[in-house]
């Protein structure tokens, strides 16, 4: 395991939600006790509060449904530099705020791995892609956008960022989506993102199919990027959520995919994002999503490796 320090980062943006309240998401955290957790898995844990975002421009579009492009393209700057600096620090975790922080997550982890020379991975942990751009958004929600932004899709200069190092469509895998818009969709369609939906999830399970994209990022020596998204969840165990989608990943699937990613010793760097403390009962989905971010950090059931009849390679922490 690796010895570097876990570093946190708030990021309470909520701009690029439909509602309000994901700027609650930080101090939820960490009332769920975030910190205790990852210190009683023996890790240092650095909690450097809560990044403000960069200073606000005068940014216009032409497609009037878009909400809050200022303010989002400044968190994007402030999340990206942040994520860029701490990525050789240590563990960089986001904790959210809406899912437009990936935007900036994303790009900053990213272009420190091309630096580094590091193939970089991402797994997407979501009921939605946030596969649009801004022409296709229909809501104007901009935590619909950062996977597209992330993978370069073009429209988003002379707004956001520039992006150094573009994440490959070919190194995203994301598991648990149900709410595809039709711009997304036909997007989707000429990618080489690979979409494993509820679907797939039910007739596989979850194990096989993470399995085959564990093996290709050690195969490629890569380092991997987790995004978990809340309305990944079913909405029966995680309602804090602006975003219910009926029919997402049980507590099991969900945390089992957190043990396979702890075991397989590739995961660098994790979002947790959408959390709407406003809309939790007494602090459930909190608890659970710290629950499943000590499950990816090395909580196991028993004080040995379980039994497993797969062969995720493991390859030695950096
Ligand atoms: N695709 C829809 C809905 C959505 C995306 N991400 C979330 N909701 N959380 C949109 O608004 O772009
Ligand atoms: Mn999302
Ligand atoms: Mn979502």
């Amino acid at each position: 395991m690796t010895q570097k320090p876990c570093i946190l980062f708030g990021v309470p943006v909520q701009e690029g939600a439909g509602r309000l309240g994901c700027d609650m998401g930080p101090s939820a955290y960490r009332t769920a006790g975030l910190v205790t957790e990852l210190k009683n898995l023996g890790y240092a844990v650095e909690d450097r509060g809560n990044i403000a975002p960069a200073s606000l421009r005068d940014l216009r579009h032409e497609n009037e449904a878009i909400k809050a492009l200022p303010e989002t393209v400044a968190w994007t700057e402030a999340i990206a530099e942040a994520a860029y600096r701490a990525a050789s620090e240590g563990m960089p975790i986001f904790l959210g705020g809406d899912h437009s922080l990936s935007a900036g997550s994303m790009t900053g982890l990213a272009r420190r791995a091309a630096e580094d020379g590091r193939e970089f991975f991402v797994l997407w942990l979501d009921s939605h892609p946030d596969f649009h751009t801004l022409e296709t958004t229909t809501s104007g929600n901009l935590h619909g956008v950062p996977m597209a932004y992330a993978t370069g899709r073009r429209g988003f200069d002379g707004y956001f960022p520039k992006v150094h190092a573009p994440v490959k469509p070919e190194n995203v895998c994301m598991m648990g989506i149900r709410s595809v818009d039709p711009a997304e969709r036909a997007a989707l369609a000429t990618t080489g993102v690979t979409i494993h939906d509820m679907r797939a999830i039910d007739e596989n399970g979850v194990a096989p199919l993470l399995d085959a994209f564990l093996k290709r990022v050690a195969e490629a020596d890569g380092i991997l990027h987790v995004s978990l998204d809340v309305d990944f969840l079913d909405p029966g165990i995680a309602p804090g959520v602006g975003t219910t989608v009926p029919g997402g990943a049980t507590f099991r699937e969900a945390h089992l995919i957190m043990e396979m990613l702890h075991d397989s010793g590739l995961v660098r760097s994790l979002d947790l994002v959408e959390l709407n403390p406003f809309l939790d009962e007494r602090g459930r989905t909190a608890l659970l999503m710290v629950d499943l971010a000590s499950s990816l950090l090395g909580r196991r059931v028993l004080d040995r490796p379980t039994q497993s009849y797969r062969h995720t390679p493991k390859v030695n922490a950096a």
